[in-house]
């Protein structure tokens, strides 16, 4: 599959200054050479040229260009590699491609040109995912999460790790061979486990440290939740500062789930605005009621809202309790006509500071830990979940005195899990899946 040459439109279809068409592969220099009058297969490495394309057939002058010349292995894909600035016309792009096409190259797949620098060895996947990161990347913290994944920090981070692995499983097999110890038990334990246990604590770490880079960079999934009129619409307004959800005085005006999305500095909000949760015999209501349950479960932050005008009753007393074990803030609302003790606002005047402070404070861990390095995506994450769950067999095993070659199973299993984050021992069906995510000529 590496030896044909592939080719793509490297930049996004649409009219712009300039365009670029991307060759890599064995064949690349000469293919362009037969569209220029330039002799390509002269020119040194890494270079650029100012020249014509012209079509071999008619004739005919296509487009003034500047043609850049990377020559194998220090390129991007690690192969022969050129690059025909065009005028950013989509016509003359694409006429550029088509002769390239013509004349030897085949249409490069989403991703491909990442996927042969990942192939050839110039990348690891971790650094090819952060690629696509980059390019997807529409925040402060993805862009630098991004820019650290392509210089290779979950290596940094992992090596070490890795290190320690082959260092516990060393010490299995010596003994397996050559048992310097008459008691296993005696290695296990003054040995092995504590080595083991120090390692799952770092482990332990970095994912709970992944896992709040995750949060950060997918957005924290708030529902607003309360019974029908308290505000919910009102806050969702307020927060968007925009008049996205229909406010009226009528309980259950809004019986359809309602989303925004904001940023609150580095910490990005998905917003649900649910229906007023109450008993009701209205059936389009009740369909919006389930959805609001629904929403309440998968939520990873609820913004309960209460009417601190009333008293408090029975419908927002189910609320507490269906609530009491997630990630919840309890807000006051109305606190223009009635201030009540705890967070109040008052949604319907945009009063919503010390809320917004609140989701701050509690998100101020997490966003302290993604200045450190993490894992970039669930991915990652999930290998390492693995690899943390076969030690955690090893581990129980050494502590049942099982025998060692037995462990050793585990921990080899911990080893793989943990080349799989860097596409070492990946499925081929797989990295085709992961690329096809990528832009056309990436
Ligand atoms: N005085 C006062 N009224 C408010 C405040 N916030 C909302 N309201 C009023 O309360 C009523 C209900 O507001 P909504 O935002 O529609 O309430 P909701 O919780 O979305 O209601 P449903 O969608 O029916 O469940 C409207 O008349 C709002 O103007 C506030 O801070 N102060
Ligand atoms: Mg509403």
């Amino acid at each position: 599959m590496l030896s044909d040459t592939i080719a793509a439109i490297s930049t996004a279809l649409s009219q712009g200054a300039i365009s670029i068409v991307r060759v890599s592969g064995n064949e690349a220099i000469e293919i362009v050479n037969r569209l220029t009058p330039l002799n390509l297969t002269a020119c040194k490495s890494h270079t650029i040229h100012y020249s014509t394309i012209i079509d071999p057939i008619t004739h005919e002058i296509i487009d003034e260009v500047l043609i850049s010349v990377f020559k194998a292995p220090k390129t991007y894909t690690m192969e022969d590699l050129v690059e025909i600035n065009t005028h950013g016309g989509i016509f003359v792009t694409r006429k550029v491609l088509s002769l390239c096409l013509a004349n030897g190259a085949r249409l490069a797949n989403p991703g491909e040109f990442t996927q042969r620098a990942f192939l050839n060895g110039r990348i690891d996947l971790t650094q090819a995912e952060a690629v696509n990161d980059m390019i997807t990347a529409n925040t402060k913290t993805t862009h630098k999460m991004a820019v650290s994944g392509i210089r290779g920090s979950v290596k940094k981070l992992l090596d070490p790790l890795i290190e320690e692995l082959l260092n516990i499983i060393a010490n299995i097999e010596v003994n397996i061979d050559y048992p310097e110890y008459d008691d296993i038990e005696i290695l296990t334990n003054e040995k092995l486990l504590p080595m083991a246990e120090k390692w799952m604590n770092k482990i332990n770490e970095i994912l709970k440290k992944s896992e709040s880079g995750q949060l950060m960079k997918e957005g924290i999934k708030t529902a607003i939740i309360g019974k029908p009129n308290v505000g919910k619409s009102s806050l969702l307004n307020a927060l968007l500062e925009e008049e996205k959800a229909i406010v009226s005085d009528i309980a259950g005006t809004t019986r359809d789930l309602v989303e925004g999305h904001i940023q609150l500095g580095s910490i990005h909000l998905n917003l649900i605005d649910t229906a007023g949760i109450h008993h009701t015999e209205d059936t389009v209501e009740k369909i919006g009621i389930d959805r609001s349950i629904k929403a309440i479960e998968e939520a990873q932050l609820v913004l309960l809202v209460l009417d601190g005008s009333n008293e408090l009753d029975e419908k927002d007393q189910v609320l507490l309790d269906m609530t009491k074990d997630k990630n919840r803030i309890i807000v006051y609302n109305k606190n223009d006509l009635v201030k009540q003790e705890g967070l109040s606002i008052s949604a319907a005047n945009g009063q919503i500071d010390d809320l917004i402070h609140e989701i701050e404070k509690r998100y101020e861990n997490d966003l302290i830990s993604i200045q450190e390095p993490t894992l970039n995506n669930e991915r990652q994450i999930a290998c390492l979940y693995s690899a943390k769950m076969s030690m955690e067999n090893a581990i129980n095993a050494m502590h049942q005195g099982i025998e060692l070659d037995l462990v050793d199973i585990d921990l080899q299993e911990a080893y793989t899990s943990l080349k799989e984050i860097f596409g070492e021992v990946s499925r081929d069906d797989l990295l085709d899946t992961l690329f096809s995510n990528f832009c056309l000529g990436k």
